[in-house]
């Protein structure tokens, strides 16, 4: 079998030297204008390269809508490419050096191989994620009306089991921690009872946390629609945080960017989360309309700074136990695949430096002052500071490099891996 076509470290560094005395121009200039609101650019450089932000495996495929994928060339045709192209997207920003896996779609054939194929590729294992919202051949019982609510005791067993086979697929490849998004719900008035559907979901939740690991985490998320259309069962984030409580220590909230109704103020309810210590972690994107998984950052960025707002206030106040993981979860139609995920994992720490530069100490004041104008021109401040050299210093000092996406084009990577991957029909690698 011919190796496979690989970004290498000498590359991104030879590109990166064509780039190297502007950056240092920018830094030079970015430095000075920091140094007079107090901030050292070296922590900032530091604090941009200690955040990590992991992939989803289905990210890497071409995704799709409701209606149509429409496949590009060089797309991973199984678990194992999809982890070269997660390596790429790592080799070149350098903060995404873990992937979540979705079983049974990434379900190893060899659990051994798996872990030596991610150590190749320099990869460690995120969260599991189970699906139980599609069925799958051969499967015993249909998940059509719902799966851990599912009034059927059979089904609901069924897909508590297929949890617990993520746990233990999860315990031999290192990973930590298991998302449970279901698409349970109705798409009618009197379809299911509220009270009872959610009384059903959570005593299937009781069995999977009995069998998370003393040393893991249980995420669970929230979405308010699709695929159901009229109620979701885990629908919002009081549903969720209610859940978390009841199960316990290990459970906690997970908060997809897209899962929320038009206009909702996530940062409040990341707020929320944080002060009642059930705050797990990310699945990050962007939407205009709904559940859009566009590129994170794409359409709101002031919003996701608020959120990075929020998450550095308390990583700065010290919030005992304070620690959410971050994942990117995004997946459509236009773009390529690796091109999107490295520019969302930069805007993440985008959104992460520029809430380092907001002067606290100032905000508490104009808080305390009732003074609005100043409170929101401290964050504009920050928000509006380009941070992009910093971002990129942090790149290369890592190995990584300047300009991700002009490095990944000039590498050929897909033109490879179309020559390396000939188009499958029925390749599951996005998301219909
Ligand atoms: C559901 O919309 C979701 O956000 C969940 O995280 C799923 O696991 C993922 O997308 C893939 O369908
Ligand atoms: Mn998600």
């Amino acid at each position: 079998m011919p190796t496979a076509f690989e970004i290498s470290d000498d590359f991104i560094a030879d590109q990166n030297k064509t780039k190297l005395e502007w950056l240092a121009e920018d830094l030079e200039y970015l430095g000075k204008k920091l140094r007079r609101r107090s901030v050292d650019i070296e922590s900032m450089i530091e604090k941009a390269s200690g955040l990590k932000v992991a992939v989803p495996s289905w990210g890497v495929g071409t995704g799709g809508t409701r209606f149509a994928r429409f496949p590009g060339p060089g797309e991973p045709r199984g678990i194992f490419e999809k982890l070269e192209d997660c390596s790429t997207i790592n080799k070149l920003v350098r903060t995404t050096g873990a992937v979540s896996l979705h079983i049974p779609w990434d379900k190893p054939e060899n659990v051994s191989d798996l872990v030596r194929k991610a150590e190749a590729c320099g990869l460690s294992f995120d969260a599991m994620n189970s699906n139980t919202f599609q069925d799958q051949p051969g499967q015993q019982h249909s998940y059509k009306h719902g799966s851990l609510s599912n009034a059927n005791g059979a089904v609901r067993k069924q897909a508590i089991d297929h949890n617990i086979e993520c746990i233990e697929i999860g315990k031999k490849i290192g990973s930590k921690a298991l998302t449970v998004w279901v698409g349970d719900g109705s798409n009618f008035a009197g379809q299911s009872n509220f009270r009872h559907v959610l009384e059903r979901y959570l005593e299937s939740m009781r069995e999977i946390y009995a069998a998370i690991p003393d040393d893991w985490k249980l995420f669970i998320e929230h979405k308010f629609f699709e695929p159901a259309f009229y109620s979701s069962v885990i629908n919002d984030w009081g549903t969720s945080y209610f859940c978390a409580r009841e199960l316990g220590d290990k459970a906690s909230c997970l908060v997809d960017l897209g899962h929320h109704a038009p206009n909702v103020n996530i940062e409040q309810i990341v707020a929320r989360l944080i002060q009642f210590g059930k705050l797990g972690g990310f699945h990050f994107n962007d939407s205009k309309y709904g559940d859009d998984d566009l590129d994170t950052g794409s359409i709101k960025p002031f919003q996701l700074f608020l959120i990075f707002n929020e998450l550095v206030d308390a990583e700065l106040s010290g919030v005992p136990d304070f620690g959410p993981s971050y994942m990117l979860d995004q997946s459509h139609n236009v773009t390529d695949p690796i091109e999107s995920l490295v520019t969302s994992a930069i805007e993440v720490s985008r959104a992460f430096v520029q809430a380092h530069l907001v002067d606290r100490e100032k905000l508490v004041e104009a808080q305390v002052t009732g003074d609005a104008i100043a409170a929101l021109a401290i964050l504009k401040e920050a928000f509006t500071t380009d941070v992009s050299p910093i971002l990129a210093a942090a790149r290369m000092r890592s190995g990584g490099a300047i300009d991700p996406v002009s490095v990944y084009r000039q590498s050929g990577y897909r033109k490879e891996k179309a020559k390396e991957r000939p188009a499958q029909v029925g390749v599951s690698a996005g998301i219909v």
